[in-house]
């Protein structure tokens, strides 16, 4: 599989959880003629054989490298930025949570998830929207997850996905400022991700970004009951470009810590 079947195929999967980036897309189109992809976003549990170091090779086949990494102390997170020679590939950004820091009860029942994957499923690229690969957990582990980790509750119930694609603002013809980008996303009637403020960043760091909440999609659990969970995002993202007049390749971890907000649903309550 090639890059570019890789992205076609993730972004299928992606506008399935997703219907908002679909919408989205096409009125940025519409008004632009044209929009690119900056980056997307993976999540990962980091216990083998589903930990970041165990799938990236499958990045490094589509002929991405690693460029950065970053942490999120707080969010008990790491990850890494990856970046491709074509430059009109978008740039990958992948997070693992780091599961011991995690309470016992929770890491257990992680560890039983990630025990119920076959690793056959790790062989190939389409391991990065194949969901969930063990069975539905229960609407309370669900909840002790959550109580700790909104990532370990969203990829526990998910599993994998891309997080979110992520409109390149600094290439659009028209609407090539975050502030233009919102007010578009804000036509659409979609709420944005206000953690921190609408817009992330400024333009000293030569990134600024802005996402939507989360899509929501009725899931069922083991119990047999169905809840409203957060699936995916869209992310807005303006880049500058750096003193050799290439654009910033990399993220911003204050940014990040921000962003990843947009999948928790308390906000989208008011709760945050
Ligand atoms: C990733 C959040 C970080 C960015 O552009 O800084 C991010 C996530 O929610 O998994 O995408
Ligand atoms: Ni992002």
């Amino acid at each position: 599989m090639d890059a570019r079947e890789f992205f076609d195929k993730l972004w299928q999967d992606y506008t399935c959880l997703t219907p908002q980036a679909e919408i989205i897309y096409r009125a940025f189109c519409e008004r632009n003629g044209s929009v690119r992809n900056d980056h997307v976003a993976f999540r990962t549990f980091d216990i083998s054989p589903v930990n970041l170091e165990s799938l990236e090779p499958l990045l490094w086949g589509l002929g991405y490298k690693r460029h950065r990494q970053y942490q999120f102390k707080q969010k008990k997170l790491s990850a890494w930025g990856y970046i491709h020679d074509d430059a009109k590939l978008p740039l990958v950004f992948f997070s693992e949570l780091l599961v011991e820091q995690l309470s016992e009860p929770a890491q257990t029942i992680i560890q039983r998830l990630v025990g119920n994957v076959d690793e056959q499923q790790l062989k190939t690229p389409a391991v990065f929207w194949s969901g969930r690969l063990w069975p539905a957990l229960s609407w309370q582990e669900y909840q002790l997850l959550l109580q700790e980790s909104e990532y370990a509750a969203w990829l526990a119930a998910l599993g994998f996905h891309a997080n979110h694609f992520t409109i390149a603002v600094h290439h659009l013809a028209v609407d090539n400022s975050i502030e233009k980008a919102i007010s578009v996303v804000k036509d659409c009637q979609y709420p944005l991700n206000e953690a921190g403020g609408e817009i992330k960043g400024e333009p000293a760091d030569f990134l600024v970004q802005a996402s939507t909440l989360a899509d929501q999609v009725l899931m069922p659990f083991a119990d047999g009951d169905e809840h409203q969970i957060s699936t995916c995002y869209y992310e807005f993202a303006q880049r500058y470009r750096e003193e050799g007049g290439q654009y910033y390749a990399g993220f911003v971890a204050a940014n990040a810590d921000k962003i990843f907000e947009s999948t928790n649903r308390f906000q989208r309550q008011g709760r945050l």
